[in-house]
């Protein structure tokens, strides 16, 4: 037999019990072992059924992602789930954990499901750009119609056993040990002579053209760019085009193609890439997590109260501390009302908003921080007032409590000193807004314990972020890329390329929205005070290029305004801002630039290669350990699209000696304060290499 699957008869009834940590994905030892143990069911005539289950925490949770790319080891899984769709004995799938992918596709194959209350079921395939390809797409509709299908297979989010159950997706949910559920549900399924049954053979549901056409308008909206969605649809219309088992054959192919394209490649990237920056990788093996149940946050404005926010929704509880009584009780009132909306909006209960209000704890008084374990600090973003904080907070919390800073600009190695216990001291960065965004930029200063590192790893996957671990310099890693992204925008600007071009540009390689649209958001006064605390490291040329300031004293601040880059009308909808083009070519005028026509493909290239080669001097200078933590930090940071793989996959893509000569171009063009290219890049370039290899 094989070294995954166990094989045992108990009586009449056989069982398959599948061991293949840590997911038990259908490997090919896995497939093989679910083969046999068909065989020797269909073999013996004292074996009347046949229960698949698994051992360990979960269900299959699909095809091993570790065998893409790689030759076919026999047999497919599809040529498994066909030997169990035609299997003369009842085969019963006991499922529990999380049935994902190949897993739900195997469960479906089987003729009966049971389950246990709290099992999930669900088809991620097309989060890796993957079309399911073992007959998801034609079971479902057939077993769940055509909406359920629709939804489960291009959503890719998971349903519980309930509401399987309802939609006919299981048969029975098992109460206590699923074994012994199983062997019962398979006895009586003997006594009662019910035979095999096949999802194949059932019909498909009534064509509903009008249901297709909703995805597919939703699906190009939500997830604009990416090809698998709309693919996965075009495979559930086979259903109807063909019989099932030519349908299982195209569908199979689609699969194939879509593994075998970029989209696939790059979203498969970043799910192993997220895994990996979760592993910090010089840190010393003694280096635990210091326990921590008790979190502090000083300085409740937005982004304190958005941390206070995920800390108590991971329910955790939280000490929220203001500068003064009615700081904090304003805090208090927005975190009130905008959890409030949520639960209008149905998405949180009353029961849970309450539960997370339980868990703060409000006061005025620093000396309150004294109990906690770790305290957040997200004060004003102003050095004195920040060091002032941090030297309070070393005196007023005990040896060993870590000192967190959400700093995004300031130099986090000053603040540890200020604190009078640097190794305590650490970085914890989170984005806008925090109780939505899941990237964490946990910072690593000079003289931070690794002990502190791998506690705030640890912590921020407890309260639902994804931790990167970047080191100490101006902006870390998203908002230091993101410079190199905007001076260029500027540049472009003032050589004739116009904001709304762009935006365009950016908009159509797969950003959620350009440079100047995300300005107007953001609030222009908003940029320029950053622009302004970043004044004395700018170039002339870049103080030049003060088209936010200009905005700003002409009362223009962006959405909140009704004008900014762009006109906004009562809805917040954009149209071009003909005071913008006034005010960059009187801009020119002044200076004496003459405007040029700029390609969208120019614009595109300075825009992103200005970003990779920050990135490559990031890895060079050992900011970020490895491409990787950039990687996902720029895609759930910035909203680079995940269907590149962030940008240094992307770089990696297009080939770093093209890259190298481009930047080279530019370098003549511009001169080398903006374009000198990063050693790391000519290095690797050099030894004919990629970031990754
Ligand atoms: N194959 C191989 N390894 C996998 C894997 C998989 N499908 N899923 C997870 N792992 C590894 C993962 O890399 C990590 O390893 C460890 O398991 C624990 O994962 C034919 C074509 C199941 C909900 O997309 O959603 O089926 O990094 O840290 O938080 O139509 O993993 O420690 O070395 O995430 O408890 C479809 C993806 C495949 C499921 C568990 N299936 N996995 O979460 O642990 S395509 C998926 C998950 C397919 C068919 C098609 C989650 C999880 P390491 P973890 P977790």
């Amino acid at each position: 037999m094989s070294d995954t699957v166990q094989f045992a008869v108990h009586g009449a009834i056989a069982e398959a019990v599948i061991d293949n940590p840590p997911v038990n994905a259908t490997s090919a030892s896995v497939r093989q072992g679910l083969a046999e143990a068909i065989r020797r069911t269909e073999a013996d005539p004292a074996i009347h059924a046949l229960v698949v289950r698994c051992a360990g925490k979960t269900f299959i949770a699909g095809a091993d992602i570790r065998e893409f790319g790689k030759p076919l080891v026999e047999p497919g899984l599809p040529d498994v789930i066909a030997m169990m769709d035609r299997a003369t004995k009842p085969i019963i799938a006991a499922v529990h954990g999380t049935v994902l992918g190949g897993g739900f596709e195997v469960a479906l194959a089987c003729h009966y499901r049971i389950a246990l209350p709290d099992t999930k079921f669900g088809f991620p395939e097309v989060n890796l750009g993957i079309v399911p390809g073992a007959g998801g797409t034609q079971r479902t509709p057939r077993l769940a119609g055509l909406a359920a299908a629709i939804r489960l297979t291009t959503e890719g989010g998971p349903i519980d056993a309930a509401g399987a159950l309802a939609n006919g997706l299981i048969d029975a949910i098992a109460e206590g040990n699923l074994g012994i559920a199983a062997h019962v549900y398979a006895e009586a399924l003997i006594a009662e002579s019910k035979g095999p049954r096949s999802a194949g053979q059932l019909p498909m549901p009534a064509d509903d053209p009008t249901l297709f056409e909703e995805a597919r308008q939703t699906l190009s909206r939500k997830m604009r760019g990416q090809s698998a969605p709309l693919k996965i649809l075009d495979a559930i219309r086979l259903g109807y085009d063909m019989d099932f088992d030519a349908a299982l054959v195209r569908e199979l192919e689609l699969c194939r193609e879509s593994i075998a394209g970029p989209q696939s490649r790059a979203l498969r990237h970043l799910f192993a890439a997220e895994r990996e920056v979760a592993r910090v990788p010089d840190l010393p093996a003694d280096a635990v997590a210091r326990p921590i149940d008790r979190i502090g946050v000083i300085g409740l404005g937005v982004m304190g109260r958005g941390i206070v926010m995920a800390v108590a929704s991971a329910g955790l509880p939280v000490m929220a501390v203001g500068l003064d009584r009615s700081h904090v009780d304003a805090a208090m009132q927005g975190i009130t009302k905008l959890w409030a909306s949520s639960v209008a909006k149905g998405s949180l209960t009353q029961e849970a908003v309450d539960k997370r209000l339980a868990l703060i704890t409000i006061s005025d008084d620093p000396r309150d921080l004294a109990a906690t374990q770790l305290v957040i600090e997200a004060v004003t973003e102003d050095r004195a007032i920040k060091q002032a904080v941090f030297a309070t907070l070393g005196q007023m919390t005990q040896p060993g409590t870590i000192l967190a800073s959400n700093t995004s600009f300031l130099n986090i190695d000053a603040l540890a000193e200020a604190s009078g216990r640097a190794e305590d001291v650490c970085g914890m960065h989170f984005f806008n807004p925090a109780h939505v965004m899941r990237l964490l930029e946990n910072v690593r200063a000079a003289r931070t314990n690794p002990e502190v590192v791998a506690t705030i790893m640890a912590l921020g996957k407890r309260i639902g972020k994804l931790p990167v671990l970047s080191g100490v310099c101006d902006g870390f890693i998203v908002n230091r890329m993101l410079s190199k992204r905007s001076r260029e925008a500027f540049f472009l600007v003032e050589e004739g390329a116009s904001p709304a071009l762009i935006d365009k540009v950016l908009l159509s390689y797969g950003f959620p929205m350009g440079p100047f649209a995300l300005g107007d958001l953001a609030g222009l006064d908003v940029q320029a005070a950053a622009r302004k605390a970043r004044a004395a490291s700018a170039t002339e040329r870049e103080l030049r290029a003060n088209f936010v300031e200009q905005m700003v004293a002409q009362g223009r601040l962006g959405q909140k305004t009704g004008s900014g880059w762009y006109i906004y009308d009562e809805k917040r909808k954009a149209s071009p801002n003909p005071q913008t083009d006034a005010m960059i070519a009187a801009h020119a005028e002044r200076h004496g630039l003459t405007l040029r026509a700029i390609s969208e493909e120019e614009i595109r290239e300075r825009l992103l290669y200005a970003m990779v080669n920050e990135g490559a001097k990031l890895l060079g200078e050992g900011i970020a350990a490895r491409p990787q933590e950039i990687d996902i930090a720029m895609v759930n940071g910035l909203g680079w699209p995940n269907y590149t793989g962030g940008p240094m996959h992307w770089a990696d893509g297009i080939g770093l000696d093209k890259l190298l000569a481009r930047i080279e171009r530019f370098r003549a063009e511009q001169g080398d304060a903006y374009w000198t290219p990063a050693p790391l890049l000519a290095r690797h370039v050099a030894e004919g290499r990629g970031f990754y290899a």
